[in-house]
């Protein structure tokens, strides 16, 4: 017999669900009745009754103990049927695929993205709608409010279901679908794209590599891009998911994915080149000997989508995060499609996906992704590229060449300041949230402000509001300044701050980004006086 055990328990502090879900080292995750005050909270704000969720992860350390948690506390809340990945596995938009595929009442996803996993790393825990996406401000308030009054917990007294079997299992009165991870997804992109086309590429001999970060995607690559696609054995490195993603940074970028870039500039590169996070929803993609941004990847995107059987109707609309770059709205306008600016985060495209207003979105921290699914999705990112490759017969480099050649260039850079005091972090925003009125008129090296704002942002859909989601600063000729801090950290404080100028060309279209910024981020650092603030004047990681 099984038994449903309340437990006592009390509030415990600080936990609010930041840009994407709950993140906190991982001890603190372990910590007595953490997880469980928490997926409580949860449960108590959705209902759990009689309901169906998703559950999986991103397979980091703590990933296996976790979920039985989770599945125990939801038989114990009255849900109906749980449908699992095998071995507790789901990247995030394989998640919010089968959330939406069967219907259900949503899911729950373990990881912490893009930080780094192990026993000392980082834990996540993230509830996504009915939708497939991340649950909107309002309610990850709720769960925040309903931590704070917690009294007690429910769980199943029983042993852990065997979730490396595929297949129906019972946990009490609840049942457990445990589904392989891949296929669904598999199909899906199988849906979207010419896999034909992009078969007889490799086929012809275009090579290929694509590194998984010993992350999530590794079992998703393999069997699309080498099984289904054909790619060359080997293709994927670092493909098999590890708790710990074998020491390594799992954020795609080109000071962690260093491995990648420097083959990608090698001797004997080949045409093509990607990598992917913790939980797969977000990638970096790579020419032979040229990088591509994250925003002119959005926009060269946008622009050639109809290339792709998924799209070939057009799209409906473009959405991209304030501090994305505006290249994208440069495609939207020539394509006379509406685009829209939002907050960071993804959970602020969910309403313009649902109501057919965008159909693609992207942000400027390695993520894009479309309508297909409620989350942004690195291995869709790669096969649309690949697509995209496949049809034109052409280069990355040329692509891109051609792209600024066409709609001109906004240089762009993110600049991160890690760890840094969070309240000497408090004090800078304080002291630049004041002085943001007097900024307009004031020559700072020669740029001159024209604007300058705290973002707020009214949702064009359910008309909620959210305020104080980056400061803004804008220069004359287009250049332009952002200031953040990072909400998906667990140690100190992150200052992003996000870089942009803009060059029509035809003339100074292939410049280094840093030098063709150094204008806009020194004013930067003067108007926000960084240095002064937190002792630092050179950031930790440049993107
Ligand atoms: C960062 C990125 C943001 C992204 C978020 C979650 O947030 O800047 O664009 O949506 O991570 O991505 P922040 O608050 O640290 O700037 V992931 O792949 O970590 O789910
Ligand atoms: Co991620």
């Amino acid at each position: 017999m099984t038994q449903i055990t309340s437990v006592a328990t009390q509030p415990i502090a600080g936990q609010k669900p930041g840009t994407s879900g709950l993140r906190k080292k991982t001890p603190v995750f372990m910590g007595r009745h953490y997880l469980e005050n928490f997926v409580q909270s949860i449960f108590d704000v959705v209902g759990a009754a009689g309901k169906t969720f998703v559950l999986g992860g991103d397979g980091r350390y703590f990933n296996d103990r976790a979920a039985q948690v989770i599945l125990r506390m939801a038989a114990a809340n009255g849900a109906a049927r749980m449908i699992v990945g095998q071995g507790a596995i789901l990247s995030t938009p394989a998640a919010s695929h089968l959330i939406r595929l069967n219907k259900t009442d949503g899911g729950i996803i373990m990881s912490a993205s893009h930080n780094p996993g192990g026993p000392e790393e980082d834990f996540g825990v993230k509830f996504n709608m009915p939708n497939g996406g991340p649950a909107p401000e309002g309610v990850t308030e709720a769960m925040y409010k309903r931590t704070t009054e917690i009294t007690e917990y429910r769980v199943l007294e029983a042993q852990g279901v065997d979730l490396g079997q595929v297949g129906r299992h019972q946990l009490g009165a609840m049942v457990v679908d445990v589904v392989d991870p891949v296929s669904d997804y598999a199909a899906l992109m199988e849906s979207l794209f010419d896999f034909p086309a992009i078969r007889a590429m490799f086929a012809a001999g275009f090579r290929m590599r694509m590194d998984s970060m010993c992350a999530v995607t590794g079992p998703y690559a393999v069997e699309i891009l080498e099984n289904r696609l054909g790619a060359a054995k080997g293709t994927c490195v670092n493909a098999t998911p590890l708790p710990d993603f074998g020491g390594m940074h799992p954020d795609p970028n080109p000071t962690w994915a260093r491995a990648l870039m420097d083959e990608m500039f090698g001797p004997d590169a080949p045409d093509f080149g990607a990598a992917s996070d913790g939980d797969g929803d977000r990638n970096m993609v790579v020419g032979r000997g040229i990088y591509v941004s994250p925003s002119d990847s959005l926009a060269v995107l946008a622009a050639n989508a109809h290339l792709a059987p998924g799209y070939r109707a057009g799209l409906k609309g473009i959405a991209r995060s304030m501090p994305t770059s505006a290249a994208a709205d440069r495609v939207a306008e020539a394509l006379g499609l509406h685009h829209y600016e939002t907050p960071t985060g993804w959970k602020f495209f969910g309403n313009l996906l649902d109501a057919g207003k965008a159909t693609i979105c992207g942000e400027e921290s390695f993520g894009t992704g479309s309508d297909h699914v409620r989350e942004k999705d690195g291995l869709w990112a790669v096969l649309l590229w690949l697509n995209i490759l496949a049809v034109k017969q052409e280069s990355v480099a040329k692509i891109l060449h051609d792209h600024f050649h066409r709609y001109g260039r906004n240089y762009y850079s993110r600049h991160d300041f890690e760890a840094i005091d969070t309240a000497n972090a408090d004090a800078m925003f304080a002291d630049l949230r004041a002085a943001l009125p007097g900024l307009k008129g004031q020559d700072f090296d020669g740029l001159v402000v024209t604007h300058a704002d705290d973002f707020a942002y009214t949702d064009p859909v359910d008309g909620s509001v959210s305020t104080k989601q980056g400061v803004r600063v804008l220069f004359d000729g287009g250049s332009r300044a952002v200031f953040r801090l990072s909400g998906t950290g667990t140690e100190g404080a992150t200052l992003r701050l996000y870089l942009e100028r803009f060059v029509t060309g035809p003339d100074e279209l292939g410049e280094d980004p840093q030098s063709a910024l150094a204008p806009v981020i020194r004013a930067a650092h003067q108007i926000a006086r960084i240095a002064a603030h937190t002792g630092r004047s050179e950031p930790d990681v440049v993107t």
